[in-house]
């Protein structure tokens, strides 16, 4: 009987590793991303798993012909590596041999060969699969990935475990009309809104927990900063002397994740233009106090007394940065009525809640806050808003059996990532965004 080998030796090289290859023959396989033909040889672009590389086809030195190749064809390739220093890589890859491994049937309906895809956000998404090959877009994803892990070392180092809840629930933990319903078996079921209920269970069982997975929020809105359907990175944890500590934790979970960035995707930022902020010490100001402070200095009048208005953000976020040079702020104290129902009242102002969201370059990127831990205090609440704790048995077992005091946050992770890279619309951080007008691809 034959074994599968687990041992993998691969003859083929990484882009990243062909500076150390100067003089050797190597080969690699990618998917042909550009030719440009010149007088007498052509320049041949590679797109690697890792880097767009450049080659030279020369009749002299290939054995094959140029118009074997063509754009979006899978080669695998045998290539001498020549040192290049009009080369921004400072090498170049002479042809020697290719392999055709499959042609694209079609031209492709948009050219993503450029620096920039040109066309618009809906053709842009529209054609996902094929736009997000462009070396710029897929740089967003790359980026967003080592979001993801900075955020998974930080977290497992601070001792979290990483759960993974169900995303069909039988309510809503955050309320609202923003929720889907599906049916189940006969029963009415939902998309969870966020895993809130579970993490705060798992609090009980591991004390630290996290989980970075998708969230659905029914939401009518068609704006810049909404999606149907996004990824939460949500963690929580116990024995908190104060709420302080969650803002405190997410401060240093951002600080790595920044110098995460620059240690590893200096590549995809300099492809993007991106300038990453600098985390110091994040300022804090309760929510009533930045209320007036955007009104005082923009002569704004305050219309909504339990909410910011996207607008007033953004100038918060203007001002913090003029007055302290941080782009990042977090408000805190939000009011009580705005808040879901598991946050703890400020014990010396029941009208507002010991919560904060962080804004960054004028969005909101988290919510969080410290959770009501008392079982008779969390009854209470429910009561007063006229809520049925029969409905919320399972997750009330957590208070009934004793849980520590503890909190924690949820970040939107294509929010942060659009905010970093700067963009103005969240779906532009979003692999494939579920909006109301968008169910494909
Ligand atoms: P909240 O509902 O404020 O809080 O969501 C947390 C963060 O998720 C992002 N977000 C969204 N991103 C894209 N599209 C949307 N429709 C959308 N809605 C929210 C935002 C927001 O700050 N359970 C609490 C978190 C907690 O307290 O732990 C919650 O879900 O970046």
């Amino acid at each position: 009987m034959n074994t599968v080998k687990y041992i993998m030796e691969s003859t083929e090289t990484e882009a990243e590793g062909l500076i150390h290859r100067m003089g050797k023959t190597v080969r690699l396989h990618g998917a042909i991303y550009k030719i440009r033909r010149m007088s007498g040889f052509a320049f041949v672009l590679l797109r690697m798993r890792d880097a767009v590389v450049q080659c030279v086809y020369s009749e002299e030195y290939a054995s094959f012909p140029l118009d074997l190749l063509t754009e979006e064809a899978c080669v695998r390739l045998t290539a001498e590596v020549i040192a290049e220093e009009r080369s921004k890589s400072g090498y170049e890859l002479r042809l020697k041999e290719a392999q055709l491994l499959s042609t694209p049937c079609e031209v492709l309906p948009v050219v993503i060969n450029q620096k920039r895809v040109n066309t618009s956000l809906e053709n842009l998404l529209d054609y996902r699969p094929i736009t997000l090959r462009n070396e710029k877009e897929r740089a967003i994803f790359k980026i967003q990935a080592a979001i993801c892990t900075a955020f998974r070392e930080f977290l497992n180092a601070e001792h979290f475990t990483e759960i993974h809840s169900p995303k069909i629930a039988a309510i809503g933990a955050e309320g609202g009309a923003n929720i889907f319903k599906l049916p189940y078996f006969g029963k009415e079921a939902y998309l969870a809104q966020s895993p809130q209920f579970y993490k705060q269970m798992m609090v009980g069982v591991f004390e630290r927990v996290f989980e970075i997975a998708p969230v659905f929020r029914a939401e009518k809105h068609d704006t810049s900063r909404h999606l149907n359907e996004y990824t939460s990175v949500d963690f929580e944890m116990g024995y908190i002397e104060s709420f302080e500590e969650i803002m405190a934790m997410e401060s240093r979970m951002l600080y790595h994740c920044i110098s995460y960035l620059n240690q590893y995707c200096n590549t995809e930022l300099t492809l993007l233009g991106c300038t990453l902020p600098q985390i110091k010490e994040i300022p804090q100001i309760p929510f009533a106090s930045a209320k007036k402070w955007i009104a005082s200095a923009y002569h704004r009048e305050i219309t909504d007394m339990l909410d910011f208005e996207p607008e007033e953000e953004r100038l918060l976020c203007e001002l913090v940065k003029r007055e302290n040079g941080s782009e990042f702020v977090f408000v805190t104290h939000y009011p009580s009525a705005k808040r879901p129902f598991y946050a703890m009242d400020n014990p010396s102002n029941t009208e507002e809640t010991l919560s904060f969201d962080l804004l960054f370059r004028g969005l909101e990127i988290t919510t969080g806050g410290q959770r009501i831990h008392s079982y008779n205090e969390q009854l209470e609440k429910l009561d007063k808003r006229g809520m049925h704790k029969e409905l919320f048995e399972s997750y009330l077992m957590l208070h009934k059996y004793g849980v520590p005091p503890h909190g924690g946050l949820g970040l939107g992770l294509e929010r942060f990532t659009a905010q970093l890279l700067g963009f103005e619309n969240v779906r532009s951080a979003t692999l494939f965004p579920r909006d109301i007008h968008r169910l494909i691809p």
